[in-house]
Formats: C-alpha cells, sequence, structure tokens
C-alpha cells in the first residue's frame, strides 16, 4: 500500500454534480492505491455494482424512533463518520456540500481520534444559496473555519464565500475535473442518424431541469435557431419545469423537433450526438455538464455567470452572453452551426483544454497536495 492514505468521503450519492465529483474522485483516488470509505447514505450512484480495490461503503442508518418528528440523520451520520474514522485509523474526512456534511465532520473529528483531518468542498449552492439563510449562516462559516482545508470549485465560489460568509481563511481552488478515459469523442454516427437527417445539426441540453437551469431560456434559443436553419433538440434529464418546458414546445408548434430522453447514464455517449450545448443557467459555480461536453468535444453556449467563464473560454471552447440574453446565444448558435472550420476548432479546442486544464490526473493530484498538506506531509 505504500504511502496510500486512509480517506473517508461523504456527499449526496443520488443527485447533483457534487456527488459525481466526490464519486468519481474516490474511484481515482482508489487506483492511486489510497484506501477509500464512502460513508453515505445509499451506494453512490457512480460507483457501480462491481468490486473495486481499494473502495469500502458504509452505510449511514438512520435512528427513526417514534418521538422523531424529523429523524435526526446529521446525528447519524457524524456518528457513523467517527465510528469509522477510528475503526479504519482514517487520516482524512473529505466532505463534499457543506451543509450538512461539513457541520457532522466537525461534530465527527471532536468524537474520533486525535489525528483525523477534515477538508470540506465547496460545490455552489451549499454557499450561494444556503449560507444567504440567516438560520444556517452562522453554522456554516463555523464549518467552514473549523475545517483543517476548504476547497472550492472555482474563483467565483471562492469570491462569493468570503463576501457571503466574511470569511477570510485560506480555500484552496480545485477545479472539477473529467475522466478521461471516459469523456472523449464516441463514435455514434450509427445513434445520430435514429434523432437527425444528416443536414441536420443536434442542440442539446442535459440537467436537472429546476428554475435556476432556465430551461425556458433553452427553449427560446433553440426555436430562434430553428428559423433559420434545420436543427434538432435533445433535452437529457427530469426535473420540476419539465411540464412547463413542455407545454412551452407544444405552443410553438416544436414537438416534431425535439427529442425528450429522460435521465441517462451513458453521458459522455449522449453528449457525443450533439452539436452544442446550451447551458443559460441562472447561477452555476461550475457546470460540470458543460465539461463533460468540452471532454468530448462539443462546445457550450452559456451565461455569464458563477464560475462558468472560468471554464468555457468565449470564442474558443463555447460562447457566453448575458443571463436571459436569448437572442445573442441564438446568434452564437447558428454561427457555431453554420460554419463547419468554426465547429473544428472549437472541437479541438475543447479537447485540448478538457485534457490540460480539467484532466483527472492534475486534479487528483491538487487533491492530494492538499491532504499532504492538512497531515503535515509535505
Ligand atoms: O445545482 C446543481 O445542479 C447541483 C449542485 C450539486 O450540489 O451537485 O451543483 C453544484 O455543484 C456542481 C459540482 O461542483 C457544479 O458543477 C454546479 O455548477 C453547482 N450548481 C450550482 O452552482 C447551481
Amino acid at each position: 500500500m505504500g504511502d496510500g492514505l486512509k480517506i473517508g468521503i461523504t456527499c449526496y450519492p443520488s443527485l447533483g454534480g457534487s456527488g459525481v465529483v466526490a464519486t468519481e474522485l474516490g474511484k481515482l483516488l482508489a487506483e492511486r492505491g489510497h484506501q477509500i470509505h464512502f460513508i453515505t447514505h445509499n451506494i453512490p450512484f457512480r460507483l457501480g455494482t462491481t468490486f473495486q480495490k481499494n473502495i469500502h461503503y458504509h452505510e449511514v442508518d438512520v435512528n427513526d424512533y417514534y418521538v422523531f418528528r424529523y429523524p435526526p440523520y446529521d446525528l447519524s451520520l457524524a456518528s457513523k463518520m467517527a465510528q469509522v474514522a477510528n475503526m479504519q485509523n482514517l487520516d482524512i474526512l473529505h466532505v463534499h456540500y457543506a451543509v450538512p456534511h461539513a457541520v457532522c465532520a466537525y461534530l465527527a473529528k471532536k468524537l474520533a481520534h486525535p489525528n483525523l483531518k477534515v477538508v470540506t468542498t465547496l460545490h455552489g449552492t451549499d454557499i450561494t444559496v444556503l449560507a444567504q439563510d440567516e438560520s444556517l449562516k452562522d453554522m456554516i462559516r463555523f464549518a467552514i473555519n473549523e475545517s483543517d482545508a476548504v476547497t472550492a470549485v472555482s474563483q467565483d465560489l471562492i469570491r462569493e464565500t468570503r463576501d457571503l460568509l466574511d470569511i477570510t481563511r485560506d480555500i484552496d481552488l480545485t477545479y472539477n475535473f473529467i475522466d478521461k478515459r471516459v469523456y472523449y469523442p464516441r463514435e455514434i454516427s450509427h445513434l445520430r442518424s435514429e434523432f437527425a437527417y444528416p443536414h441536420e445539426k443536434i442542440m442539446m441540453h442535459i440537467s436537472n431541469f429546476r428554475p435556476v437551469k432556465r430551461v425556458s431560456d433553452v427553449v427560446d434559443v433553440f426555436q430562434r435557431v430553428a428559423e433559420k436553419m434545420p436543427v434538432r433538440l435533445m433535452l437529457v434529464g427530469e426535473g420540476p419545469d419539465m411540464p412547463k418546458v413542455q407545454c412551452r414546445i407544444r405552443e410553438l408548434g416544436l414537438e416534431d423537433r425535439v427529442h425528450f430522453l429522460g435521465k441517462q447514464d451513458e453521458i459522455a455517449q449522449v453528449i457525443s450526438l450533439a452539436d452544442v450545448l446550451l447551458l443559460p443557467s441562472e447561477k452555476e459555480s461550475f457546470g460540470l455538464v458543460a465539461l463533460e461536453a468540452m471532454a468530448c468535444g462539443v462546445p457550450t453556449i452559456g451565461s455569464i455567470t458563477g464560475g462558468v467563464p472560468e471554464l468555457v473560454s468565449h470564442g474558443e471552447t463555447g460562447f457566453l452572453a448575458p443571463i436571459g440574453d436569448t437572442e445573442k446565444m441564438a446568434e452564437y448558435a447558428a454561427l457555431l452551426l453554420s460554419d463547419d472550420q468554426l465547429a473544428t476548432r472549437m472541437k479541438e479546442a475543447c479537447l485540448y483544454r478538457a485534457q490540460h486544464v480539467f484532466c483527472n490526473d492534475k486534479i487528483t493530484w491538487e487533491y492530494e497536495q492538499i491532504y499532504h498538506r492538512v497531515l503535515g506531509r509535505e
């Protein structure tokens, strides 16, 4: 096992980019010889079901004694973290998403052996939404200040954390990453013909269809482009705004040109079908799906918000416009989809940027440096 560390990872196992990043990081660290212990209420969905060396899973059981109106998940989690830390002699608890995980890790650290260190990774809404809630603000600030290291997925999120919580401590920037063995342009010509004729271009949106994603803007951009050229829209994912979006598509008479794919697991394969990804979000601290698209050679047209401008290089790997400016986004989309040379140039730039700036080896190494630093083993 050599210099391998023993690392407990806690995340939301069943939804969102933060769970994906935490799980993929755990898998990569395990490949590098670290012992990884997932401490979650369900098996993280990206973990898969096959046996993987160096990966362990510890399920958090919540006590639902009849006096509880709300079973105390946070206490069960903290207690499980401490048990696993002691039983496995963990070096690090790495928690993804501050609420409640960073608070639970603080409690666990008090209960566990004295050498345990806590690393907290902030992902976005744990700060941009929850830290605005006065009933949680002080608790989040406390847990961040008490962590041995804190990382955030974009410069913008670091800035917002400082502004909203008045935090002055160091926060490390660790961008999200993709596994380049999984995310690369797939050979999908056989599939593409199922959705579009050869002369048509494919626009795509992938999200959880929450209001923050502004999926109505996706439809608006698509309608504007469809007036000028033959295009199809593929919508991937599900969520609360889906009925509204379906209704709008019917009102506009666009049903024949829109494909609803629902939730999909093989994202690299699905994204490879697209000529452009649309991400017009109101807020996005990073925008993992735009990175997944970039790694498959697909440019993104997105909004200027949060960490998106740090990820999508305007004019090089996609285009950015102000939030809600669907006219500008449609203009960029039409430009990209009608100029093959520009599309090829952008595809190459996407592949280069994904592999050099956001590749798994680089970011995993950065996390390892942080672990070694907090353990005083630099
Ligand atoms: O907002 C979501 O879609 C879920 C949320 C999460 O906790 O997974 O996403 C946040 O974390 C992702 C992974 O770091 C980022 O790519 C998303 O941009 C961020 N979402 C927001 O900031 C709204």
